[in-house]
């Protein structure tokens, strides 16, 4: 089933832990030579060709001269049980980045190289011990940063995504194969299932690939977090916002319009959802050319932001003609009207979708609220749904997509069954993509390139 199964004769090493003083360091080793090459620096009780699988040992490490490197223990996997499917061993060292660099070079004089980023892992890939998209998760669950991006991965790593896609796949595989069938015997005039089944099977892989489509916003938000940019014209209280928030002063506040000009980021965690805040500069015309080059950051930073909380001083003016730029800019559904300063007098409030007080505080919970219903949408997703969250998925789902609904139109339009294969074969490839059934070394490349060495 896989494109090429590893055939590595390369035994590789890498240190899997931080470069840094610690308590253990340890060091991987993978390929067929791991049990040899570590035998000949290793002085236990008896040598390690000699050991069983998952066991592990107390020993030295020695270099050329008989010297003493370290005490260790040592792990050994074998019979294809391990991480990557090969045999490996594992080396726990004292934690010095020396100890564990040296221990590393004195391997490399015993016919092992070091790993690139991301080659255990492409080697599990390739060994099949996980698919391309679990191979992916490893990536996310090293990078997760929050409970719920974390829960987003391991969904992924437990292979909910890849056996969806799967099954989606097969079904497609079966629809498909009927077509050519019926291909094959057209002369005959042998009909093995009719079209308006065929149409009915594709269009029900349809339906479950638009849902599994809709499922990339929730899965961006969770894996990547919300860009969210402060905006509104000068003096509405920004900044102060973005203080409040951080229980900190941040950014500078005063009366005078006009103060924030560089944009200031911040992360701020709601309930486990990364919001990543933008504060802007006030949006106003303006002969300052340093305001003005702020100004044009604030509208930048507006078009990209996934949330945009448009903030107004309640006390004066809503400002209408700004707020319409912003629908323009961005989507009505992603701008949330922040009415501000309601300690100060009661507001007219038929503009705004909270209220709220950067000085006391007063609105907050409910703004915090009304930013996680906008980041999560009406979205309800349990841990066994399967959820979208790299866009590499994403465009191959949307691809495969199209295929289907290209190879419908062939069939409504009455055209031959070789252009409705074609298009289906298409979108099985692309789903297969998504878990690496047939997937090019460039793409491979960058997926495992973007992890760190000694995973
Ligand atoms: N009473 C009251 N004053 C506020 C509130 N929020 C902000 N202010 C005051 O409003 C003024 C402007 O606040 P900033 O936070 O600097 O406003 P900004 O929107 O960042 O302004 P620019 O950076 O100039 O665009 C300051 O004097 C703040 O103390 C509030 O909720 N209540
Ligand atoms: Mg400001």
């Amino acid at each position: 089933m896989l494109q090429s199964l590893s055939q590595n004769e390369d035994t590789i090493v890498a240190l899997a832990t931080p470069n840094g003083v610690g308590a253990i360091s340890v060091i991987r080793v993978s390929g067929p030579n791991s049990i040899s090459s570590v035998d000949k620096v290793f002085l236990g009780k008896k040598k390690l060709a000699d050991c069983t699988s998952h066991t592990i040992h107390y020993g030295k490490i020695i270099d050329a001269y008989g010297e003493t490197i370290d005490d260790v223990l040592v792990s050994i996997f074998l019979n294809g049980q391990s991480f990557t499917g090969e045999d490996s061993i594992e080396i726990s060292t004292h934690g010095s980045p020396f100890v564990a660099q040296k221990v590393i070079s004195i391997l490399l004089n015993e016919d092992v190289r070091l790993a690139e980023p991301g080659e255990f892992t492409k080697r599990a890939f390739l060994n099949g011990k996980i698919d391309l998209a679990q191979a992916e998760a490893v990536a996310d669950v090293i990078n997760s940063r929050t409970e719920v991006s974390l829960r987003g991965a391991r969904n992924q790593l437990d292979g909910i995504l890849s056996s969806k896609i799967d099954y989606l796949r097969e079904k497609l595989i079966q629809t498909s194969s009927l077509i050519e069938l019926e291909l094959d015997f057209a002369e005959e005039d042998i009909q093995f299932m009719s079209m308006p089944e065929i149409v009915k099977n594709l269009e029900e892989i349809s339906d479950e690939l638009d849902q599994l489509l809709s499922t990339f916003s929730f899965g961006k938000v969770i894996r990547d977090g919300v860009n969210v940019a402060l905006v509104g014209p000068p003096n509405a209280g920004k900044s102060s916002l973005l203080n409040y928030f951080l229980k900190e002063a941040r950014a500078i506040v005063s009366e005078v319009p006009g103060t924030t000009r560089d944009i200031i980021r911040e992360d701020l965690f709601i309930d486990g959802i990364l919001f990543r805040l933008s504060d802007t500069a006030g949006i106003r015309a303006t002969d300052d050319h340093i305001e003005k080059e702020g100004v044009f950051r604030s509208r930048n930073a507006l078009k990209e932001a996934d949330i945009v909380l448009f903030l107004n001083d309640t006390t004066i003016e809503f400002s209408e003609n700004l707020y319409q730029e912003i629908l323009e800019l961005n989507h009505k559904e992603r701008v949330v009207s922040v009415g501000n300063k309601v300690d100060l007098e009661k507001p007219h409030n038929e503009n705004y979708d909270v209220l709220i007080s950067a000085k006391t505080g007063e609105g907050i919970e409910k703004l915090f609220a009304k930013l996680k219903e906008v980041a999560l949408g009406s979205s309800s997703y349990t841990e066994k749904t399967a959820i979208v969250t790299n866009i590499r998925h994403f465009e191959a789902l949307k691809k495969a997509n199209e295929s289907i609904e290209s190879a419908m139109n062939s069939i409504k339009e009455g055209l031959t069954g070789e252009f409705i294969s074609v298009d289906l074969r298409n979108a099985v490839s692309s789903l297969g993509e998504i878990i690496g059934i047939i997937t090019a070394d460039d793409i491979l490349n960058n997926i495992f390139s973007k992890f760190c060495i000694g995973k």
